[in-house]
């Protein structure tokens, strides 16, 4: 058997208004120290890094009822979305380098305005779905589900600098993996729009192979359509992924979490891929820093063709004496 060959486009997105903690900015640096574009390279990638996104600080961002700094990230998601643009249509695999979750209203936006039949698979220990009116704590990172779903239109009020944003997917092509820590309005806007939803009690009881046999069987019945991977690397268990700005207890283990890229990888569908919510400010020690990076530089791997078996390139031969 041969592998498919990626070629893969790299945005780092520094922004971390989505949210109050500092620190979850320096994530795509942090990521890309662990080393992520030579190990791509070295498992046969053709990697381009796009570098940094340059986001300006907004001084006047006054608050649009609850919702905190609103300009700030309704702007930093045009150039997310612009940039996604840019390197699907430069024909990579994109891999958005988080940043705050809030990030994936312009990641898949961005994706969606070039490929509009795709299909959103969310891994994390929360649902992000609350709109701007159920949010318990006017954080954005916690809402950009909200603004990406056609069945929640009508419940988003306009806000400065998100005039931009159409909702680009349905609720029938969205499914979560991870839950276990969801707001009861979001519970509620999971149930009512019937939202596919593998909680970590699924992962207890299916396990994660069946988990990912039903999120495929359930996305790509018989036509294929291209996936958009959201992974917040707070989906893993804070024994594996502690820097990061909300960990929760009993998360994915660190080879659930692989997994998932593993079986996303061999589907050849994955199109665009987020890794968010790495902060090294909350980091008790630098060596957790390290963890948490490297399992994301993992996660990254396994979407592009990284085996735990191992590989060899075809035309290998054991050297003669
Ligand atoms: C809560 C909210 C959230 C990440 C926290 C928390 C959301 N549901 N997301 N940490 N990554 O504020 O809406
Ligand atoms: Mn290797
Ligand atoms: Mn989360
Ligand atoms: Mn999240």
């Amino acid at each position: 058997f041969r592998r498919k060959l990626h070629s893969v486009g790299i945005i780092g997105a520094p922004f971390s208004r989505g949210q109050p903690r500092d620190g979850v900015q320096l994530g795509p640096d942090v990521i890309r120290q662990a080393g992520l574009v030579k190990k791509l390279e070295v498992q046969g990638c053709a990697v381009k890094d796009y570098g940094n996104l340059k986001f300006e600080d907004l001084p006047d961002d006054e608050p649009f009822g609850s919702t905190k700094r609103p300009r700030a990230v309704g702007l930093a998601n045009k150039q997310v979305a612009d940039a996604v643009q840019r390197v699907k249509n430069d024909g990579h695999t994109c891999v958005m380098l988080g940043g705050d979750h809030s990030l994936a209203i312009g990641s898949i936006h961005g994706h969606a305005a070039c490929r509009p039949e795709l299909k959103v698979v969310w891994v994390d220990a929360h649902a992000d779905i609350n709109t701007p009116l159920t949010s318990p704590t006017g954080n954005i990172h916690g809402q950009p589900m909200s603004y990406l779903i056609h069945e929640l239109c009508a419940k988003i009020p306009r806000m400065p600098n998100f005039s931009w944003i159409k909702p680009c997917i349905a609720a029938k092509d969205i499914v979560y993996i991870g839950l276990r820590d969801v707001d009861p309005e979001e519970h509620y806007i999971l149930k009512h729009l019937g939202i596919k939803t593998f909680s970590m009690t699924e992962v207890d009881s299916l396990g994660i192979a069946k988990v990912m046999e039903q999120t495929c069987d359930y996305i790509s019945s018989k036509i294929k359509k291209p996936i958009h991977l959201s992974y917040d690397i707070d989906a893993l268990d804070p024994s594996v992924a502690p820097a990061t700005g909300t960990p929760v207890i009993g998360g994915l283990t660190y080879r659930e979490g692989i997994y998932i890229t593993e079986y996303l990888c061999q589907t050849g569908l994955l199109s665009a891929i987020d890794i968010v919510e790495v902060n090294p400010n909350q980091a008790k020690r630098e060596e957790e820093v390290h963890w948490t990076a490297n399992a994301a530089v993992d996660l990254v791997l396994g979407c592009f063709g990284r085996v735990r078996e191992g590989s060899h390139a075809d035309d290998y031969k054991i050297p003669n004496p």
